[in-house]
């Protein structure tokens, strides 16, 4: 099975989130009666939800919420290290700037959400691992009015996450290039952390089947954008580089995280288109997200990345990012 590498969350990490909604607690009151009826099937009563930490049997959504019927909301993926937060703010800041590329209003300050994240970790009594916020456009009826959604429900859950076995870290993943292309902008941006990931998810089933763990994805025009949940680099004449947000990517956190890095060891890097040929004859590839954190891309499309003795292994450059990200991860971030 393709999910073969993932080992099972324990128990215990599971255990509360943290539901937390706007000025009014209107998640099951929703517009007109029938929907009250609809949503007390999966949910006990309206009094269920309280703002506050509630077990995770007891954080229920509402099949009304506009997050569930349209992927209408809007995330993020925050790691903790040693009782502390990697760039919290940063990511909390990116969350509102997708809520207002989408005009979800938050009823909520940026300190409010981040002392709910630090909140949600405390609860749980983890010193690292992974939170997810997720705020949608809320409950409203069975129609896409955003406007019929009186306000943003926000849930936030504290666990952990392992993306890729440890050894792949050290030999470095293989990758396939997927035929699903990241959108357009004239779409919608794919800056926006939107909760509506299928065209990722889509390439990468294709990704999975074809054996490799992430899929390289290219935008309308062939260009290289990202992988499904990674931000792309290579290194090419010992400069690192990597495609501009504009050509299809999240502008991530990790991502920025190398510009710091790449500056502080007198590492050129700029941006630059880059196709698919540019990828297989680099001197070295690598990968970069919140969950994936730094990852050496050794294959990609049977292509063995790299010259001479790192040809098919990571190379200088990748491993001293790695293990400069792995210093930095552990020396900064907001106290829990
Ligand atoms: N591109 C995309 C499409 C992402 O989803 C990144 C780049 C890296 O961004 P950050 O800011 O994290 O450096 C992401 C974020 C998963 C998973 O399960 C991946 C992400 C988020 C949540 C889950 O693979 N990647």
């Amino acid at each position: 099975s393709p999910n073969r590498h993932l080992p099972p969350l324990p128990a215990r990490e599971r255990a509360a989130c943290m539901c937390v909604h706007g000025a009014v607690c209107t998640s099951f009151a929703p517009a007109h009666a029938l929907h009250l009826i609809q949503a007390r099937l999966c949910a006990a009563t309206p009094s269920d939800w309280e703002d506050g930490i509630v077990e995770e049997a007891d954080a229920k959504i509402s099949v009304f919420d506009h997050g569930l019927l349209y992927g209408d909301g809007i995330f993020e993926g925050i790691r903790f290290y040693e009782n502390r937060v990697f760039r919290l703010r940063e990511h909390i800041e990116r969350l509102f700037l997708s809520a207002k590329a989408l005009l979800i209003k938050m009823p909520w300050s940026i300190d409010e959400v981040m002392a709910y994240s630090l909140d949600t970790i405390r609860a749980n009594g983890l010193t690292e691992g992974y939170i997810r916020l997720v705020v949608t456009r809320g409950v409203g009826d069975l129609g896409l009015n955003p406007y019929l959604c009186p306000t943003p429900s926000m849930f936030i859950i504290a666990s952990g996450i392992k993306l890729y076995p440890a050894e792949y870290y050290t030999k470095g993943l293989e990758v396939v290039t997927c035929g699903t292309r990241r959108p357009t902008p004239a779409s919608l941006s794919p800056q926006v952390k939107s909760l509506n990931y299928l065209n990722n998810i889509m390439a990468k089933i294709e990704a999975l089947k074809a054996g490799a763990m992430e899929g390289l994805m290219l935008n309308e025009q062939g260009y290289v954008a990202e992988c499904t949940g990674d931000n792309v680099f290579i290194v090419k004449k010992g400069q690192v580089i990597t495609p501009p947000v504009s050509d299809g990517s999240l502008d991530g956190i990790t991502r920025q995280v190398i510009f710091d890095l790449c500056e502080k060891a007198g590492i050129t890097i700029r941006e630059a288109s880059l196709t698919r040929y540019d990828l297989y004859t680099a001197e070295e590839s690598f990968l970069t997200g919140t969950a994936a954190e730094v990852i050496p891309m050794v294959k990609l499309d049977e292509r063995e990345i790299g010259h001479c003795e790192t040809e098919g292994r990571p190379g200088p450059i990748t491993l001293k990012l790695t293990k400069a990200f792995r210093a930095l991860v552990r020396s900064e971030g907001e106290p829990i």
